[in-house]
């Protein structure tokens, strides 16, 4: 080759890029299944190649080691070669990715964990950024349906779905309960459309309509004082209108007066006798003498006796009245 035709050649290797470019991988891991214990879940790893091949090189390209909570049971894949070490929840794909491509890892597992625990997944790729046949690049996994980037992919054991036992589960869009639900189907697999009209054969809660798989009432009827309810007819005339009940007066009760306290009596002072007059003797003795005279009223008569003189005219007085 002369010197022209190398620089024809070297322009052409400029133009089109030279060596072959390198693999650039990334892995969406999704999980999907039964999330109740004993169930079945299913994982899977789409590894996608943006750039150059990736060749099946030593190692292998993809690794996921199932976490506590689910064991292993099968992998496969939809090209290269998927291996499930069941003893070791290890799960190992080797393979070649060509540019612009991708290969699809299925991992079924089974719930082995307990209600409540959370499980967490994540796989690793291996990548030679560099094309020379060694990976020499880790890449983790991400869940796509988070806005993390390269995160693991995680869900939560739940307890097992039981139709009728009034909690929606998983795989269930509703559930009626029990004793069942004009709103949800008897499998709890659909609902009415919420707002339809449901019933519960009783017109005196009001309008019933469906409400996210369950028969919701309305508001209930307003019936007058003198009414009742009936759960066919509604607001009907109640007894209390027939029949209206009499009214017993109240009696009205006075008020006690209040009552004065007693005022003590003072004990009253002892009277003192009081001793007969010495000169009470004395005219009362002269009146006797007065009274005793021989047929008159001058007898007995003493000028220093005033109330003699008195006695003397009285007795005059009873003589001249005398018969
Ligand atoms: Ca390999
Ligand atoms: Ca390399
Ligand atoms: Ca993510
Ligand atoms: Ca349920």
């Amino acid at each position: 080759m002369g010197r022209r035709s190398s620089g024809v050649a070297l322009l052409l290797l400029v133009a089109f890029g030279g060596a072959a470019r390198a693999a650039d991988l990334t892995a969406s891991l999704t999980v999907t299944g039964d999330f109740t214990v004993g169930g079945t879940v299913t994982y899977t790893a789409v590894v996608s190649n943006s750039e150059g091949t990736q060749a099946d090189n030593p190692g292998d390209e993809l690794t996921d080691t199932l976490p506590p909570g689910v064991h292993l049971v099968s992998a496969t894949a939809t090209s290269g070669v998927a291996i499930a070490n069941v003893a070791s929840n290890l799960v190992v794909w080797d393979g070649t990715i060509p540019a612009q491509a991708s290969v699809t890892i299925t991992i079924t597992a089974v719930v082995d964990g307990t209600a409540g625990q959370t499980v967490a997944n994540q796989a690793r790729v291996s990548v030679d950024t560099d094309g020379n046949g060694t990976n020499d690049t880790d890449r983790l996994s991400d869940d796509p349906d988070t806005a993390t980037p390269n995160d693991a992919t995680v869900f939560v054991i739940v307890l097992p779905t039981v139709c009728g036992d009034g909690v929606v589960g998983l795989g269930e869009v509703c559930d009626g309960g029990p004793l069942g639900d004009p709103c949800c189907a008897a499998d709890c697999k659909t609902a009415e459309e919420d707002g339809s009209a449901c019933a519960n054969a009783s017109v005196c809660d009001g309008d019933e309509r469906c409400e996210a798989g369950h028969c919701q009432t309305g508001t209930p009827l307003a019936c007058g004082p003198c009414e009742q309810c009936d759960a066919t007819l509604g607001c009907v005339a109640g007894p209390a209108c027939d029949e209206p009940e009499a009214v017993e007066a109240v009696e009205t009760v006075e008020p006690v007066e209040t009552v004065e306290p007693v005022e003590t009596v003072e004990p009253v002072e002892t009277v003192e006798t009081v001793e007969p007059s010495p000169d009470a003797s004395e005219a009362e003795a002269e009146t006797e003498t007065v009274s005793r005279g021989s047929g008159g009223c001058s007898a007995g008569l003493t000028s220093t006796a005033p109330l003699a003189a008195l006695a003397l005219i009285a007795c005059w007085r009873r003589r001249r009245a005398a018969p």
